[in-house]
């Protein structure tokens, strides 16, 4: 099973690949792990793929490139390295139960370059953990967004799309958020009362989102505390044992 952790920067997809992958070795699997990101300096498990084998961010820097420059042309300079990389990871899933997958640190590197949404695209069935986290649900359309924003990433790389929230152990109202997160028609009917550009451009769009979203179930994690891990497991054996019903 390959698992593809995506989301902003901070969100913790290090942190969870580590977490996650302990908590599946401790039950008995073999977990393969892989770094997709150029810029980071130091990993909290050993990845058995790393791209900074072949270019780091830090390096490219050296050669007079500001942060963000650089962050583009290691991906530019990974290119001509993608078969191979396929290669690698398909192979790393044939010798484990599960392959995690850490994702560049500014999500819209991994969006938005080639080298992330070919290598999405040619893997076979990697389902995606969209994460994010509690603080930017502030407002009703914030929970339409995220939402939206799973589906987004799954129109971009063809790819089952989970969203999450982590850092739950942060949270000051959890239940708030699981309301407004899978109870659609409350959303929708809080959205109607809000007479904003915002508020109005939500509601329009979160009336047709059970006809456009899969069924798909949003998930609860702590990478911290370990908190939401068996249904993020129960989420990843779905996907591969009974055809993508995520219900
Ligand atoms: N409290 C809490 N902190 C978390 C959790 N997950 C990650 N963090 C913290 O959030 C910060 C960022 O975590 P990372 O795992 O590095 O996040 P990332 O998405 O890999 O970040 P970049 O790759 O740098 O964009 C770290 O300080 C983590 O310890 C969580 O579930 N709970
Ligand atoms: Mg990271």
């Amino acid at each position: 099973m390959l698992l593809t952790f995506v989301g902003t920067a901070g969100s913790g997809k290090t942190t969870i690949t580590s977490t996650f992958g302990k908590y599946l070795e401790e039950k008995g699997y073999n977990v393969g792990y892989v770094n997709l990101d150029t810029g980071v300096k130091k990993l909290p498990y050993k990845p058995n793929i790393d791209v900074r084998e072949t270019v780091t961010v830090e390096d490219i820097m050296k050669e007079g490139y500001g942060p963000n420059g650089a962050i583009v042309e290691s991906y530019d300079r990974l290119m001509p390295h993608l078969d191979n990389y396929l290669t690698e990871i398909i192979s790393l899933e044939k010798d484990n139960d599960y392959v995690l997958i850490d994702t560049p640190g500014q999500m819209e590197t991994f969006l938005f370059h080639e080298f992330g949404v070919k290598l999405m695209e040619n893997l076979p069935e990697p389902l995606v953990v969209y994460l994010f986290s509690p603080e930017i649900l502030r407002k009703p359309h914030d929970y339409c967004f995220v939402r939206f924003f799973a589906l987004m990433i799954d129109l971009r790389l063809g790819s089952t799309t989970v969203p999450a929230l982590n850092k739950v152990d942060l949270a000051d109202d959890l239940k708030k958020h699981r309301k407004y997160l899978e109870d659609i028609e409350y959303l929708t009917a809080r959205l109607k009362l809000d007479p904003s550009t915002q508020g109005l451009l939500a509601y329009k769009l979160c009336t047709f989102l059970p006809e456009v979203s899969p069924p798909t179930r949003t998930l609860y994690l702590s990478a911290k505390t370990g908190e939401g891990f068996e249904d993020l497991e129960t989420v990843a054996y779905e996907h591969y044992c009974t055809c993508g019903d995520l219900t």
